[in-house]
């Protein structure tokens, strides 16, 4: 298999984070490319019609794509149980927050980096802020104990959130107000698994 990809992706992050949890890393090769919403190159469009990234070749089926449905494949693959049934629908919430929380990060680059100077709205920005300090809020406050259970697709996703958070905003402080989500993500971020992804640069 084949994963068209970036190495600062956090989207990503999560597949290849989730290939060495399952020890499925050594069957997959990465396409490494340069994308935007302004310069994507073919081997994505080919890939994904939507133009974006992570999306997985497969050898034996289409290309699939979007993050999640490409972990919840490889997760079936592995027999990892990465999305144990009976916590399935708190598993996908979680992962989908972790997703909403890159999706803000991903637009306040864009909105920085892409558009012209004079056309950048502060306040678009600051309310993609808003929505991922609601999550954290949220986080910190409703799923700690969830977040203390066995290793999920939820918690991983999550962690490259946070992550990503760090490597592109350290600025904006996001532990304050959240030591417990902050301790937690201490621990995750030791794995292997994380360690070997974190994005550089
Ligand atoms: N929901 C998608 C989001 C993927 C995404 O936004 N990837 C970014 C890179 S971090 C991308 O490809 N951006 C290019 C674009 O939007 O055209 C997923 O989970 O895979």
């Amino acid at each position: 298999m084949q994963l068209v990809s970036s190495p600062l992706s956090p989207f990503v992050r999560k597949v290849r984070a989730l290939l060495h949890e399952t020890g499925l890393a050594d069957q997959v090769t990465e396409i490494p490319v340069t994308t935007s919403p302004l310069d994507t190159p073919p081997e994505v469009i080919s890939a994904n019609p939507l133009g974006r990234i992570p999306a997985l070749l497969r050898d034996d089926g289409p290309a699939i794509y979007d993050s999640r449905v490409i972990c919840r494949y490889l997760d079936a693959q592995a027999g990892a149980g990465l999305y144990p049934e009976a916590r399935l629908w708190d598993v996908l919430t979680l992962e989908a927050t972790a997703d909403g929380i890159m999706d803000s990060c991903v637009l306040m680059i864009y909105e920085t980096r892409l558009r012209a100077e004079g056309a950048r709205s502060e306040a678009w920005v600051e309310a993609q802020w808003a929505k991922i300090a609601r999550a954290l809020d949220a986080l910190e406050a409703r799923w700690m104990s969830h977040l203390a259970g066995p290793l999920d697709m939820g918690q991983i996703a999550l962690a490259c959130a946070l992550g990503y958070i760090d490597f592109r905003f350290d600025a904006r402080g996001w532990r304050t107000g959240h030591p417990a989500l902050a301790a937690w993500y201490e621990g995750i971020a030791a794995r292997d698994s994380m360690a070997r992804t974190a994005p550089m640069g």
